[in-house]
């Protein structure tokens, strides 16, 4: 038997294993029962066989391989399976090294300053189009506390429509110069064309931040690992332009994890380090205003995969939609609000337009959650 498992619900207090014979089932439900108490079991039946759902505090669910390897009639794969669960889940000490210039994201949470060189991004197209002016924003994100500039060519918003890969360039390429020679922190390249994120690499762009999860161009996961590049690996269903149309899932969580899993496979299979992947839900892409809500709530389920976790809501429609603020700009405390909580839920890495601002949201939510 090979069970699989999975931490659901909301919140780290449940621990599902699927796939069990109604023998091992029962076997477990025995043996979590005839403990003193804090873990309760439940069992059901679904189409992969028995589902048993142990939930209990997490430092209580922590204990469960040992339980598991003190009982000769469970088998061992449950416990190494566990194990390797929560291993990932728990882990905090993440170390991103972008072409040299690493990001120590066990420490604090890190702020990614957006830089839209667009003329239609949804909330700041137009504003930096100019290279004095995108130069000038860039350098005071970093003053500000940037701790990554991620720049893009191409807007993604709703409907949008691909830009030609020339023009692309054009935009991002000399900042990226400029820029990566200039500041000391690593510039991330907002592209999901392989030939133009290798232009941006050979640049000095040290992150490649694909918002197809590496599947948009086949080429771009071997760009990544030709380059020894940083990637940031986001779920969307659909394409840019068709994407909010019907956004349909059976269990949001549950499918945007698969499709990361998938993406990181893919990554691996290229040869990226596991270790400079970064996983992001992608808040927006291809999802209606419940699923993003979600996604949010059950944020924390994410750590599951075993990457730190970005989080992109800043100035999002969803916040205008749920605080009637149509004005992008003006979503500011809407953004706030789910990035403090997003931290809560293990987001590593914030990607935001208000870099002062947010970067006091992720220093006030580090200081508490921190707190000893
Ligand atoms: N959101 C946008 C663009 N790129 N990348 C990641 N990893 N995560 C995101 O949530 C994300 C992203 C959309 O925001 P923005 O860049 O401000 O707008 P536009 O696509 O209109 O340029």
């Amino acid at each position: 038997m090979e069970p699989l498992v999975r931490i659901v619900g909301d919140g780290a207090a449940a621990v599902a294993i699927q796939g069990l014979t109604p023998e091992h089932a029962s076997i477990l439900r025995d043996l979590i029962r005839s403990l003193d108490g804090g873990i309760s079991i439940s069992i059901r039946t679904t189409d992969k066989g028995r589902e048993a759902l142990l939930t209990g505090a997490l430092v209580r669910l922590k204990q469960l391989p040992d339980i598991f390897r003190s009982n000769p009639l469970v088998p061992p794969q449950m416990a190494q399976a566990t194990t390797a669960l929560l291993d990932k889940y728990l882990r905090t000490d993440y170390s991103v090294d972008c072409r040299g210039k690493v990001l120590d994201l066990g420490s604090r949470t890190h702020i990614m300053g957006i830089l839209n060189v667009t003329p239609d991004s949804f909330s700041d197209g137009g504003q930096y189009a100019d290279m004095d002016r995108a130069l000038a924003h860039a350098r005071e994100m970093g003053a500000q506390g940037a701790d990554i500039i991620d720049i893009g060519g191409e807007s993604t918003r709703p409907g949008s429509e691909p830009v030609p890969e020339d023009e692309e360039l054009l935009r991002i390429v000399p900042l990226i110069m400029r820029l990566s020679a200039e500041l000391p922190i690593p510039i991330s390249v907002d592209t999901y064309k392989a030939t133009v994120a290798q232009k941006a690499l050979e640049a000095g762009a040290s992150i490649v931040n694909d918002i197809s999860g590496l599947r948009f161009s086949p080429d771009m996961a071997r760009v990544v690992a030709d380059y020894d590049a940083a990637v940031v690996i986001m779920h969307i269903q659909g394409t840019p332009r068709n994407m909010q149309q019907n956004p349909v899932y059976t269990d949001v969580v549950t499918e945007v994890m698969a499709y990361l899993e998938q993406s990181i496979e893919i990554a691996l299979a290229a040869g990226v380090d596991q270790e400079k992947i970064i996983i992001d839900p992608g808040i927006g892409f291809g999802k209606t205003l419940e699923h993003n809500l979600l996604l949010l709530k059950r944020l924390d389920e994410f750590k599951a995969l075993g990457r730190p976790i970005l989080l992109g809501t800043s100035r999002k429609k969803f916040i205008g939609t749920v605080l009637n603020i149509p004005v992008a700009e003006q979503r500011i405390q809407g953004t706030a609000a789910t990035l403090a909580l997003g931290i809560g839920k293990g987001a590593r890495v914030l990607r935001v337009h208000d870099v002062e601002r947010m970067s006091q949201v992720a220093r006030m939510t580090d200081a508490v959650i921190r707190s000893a």
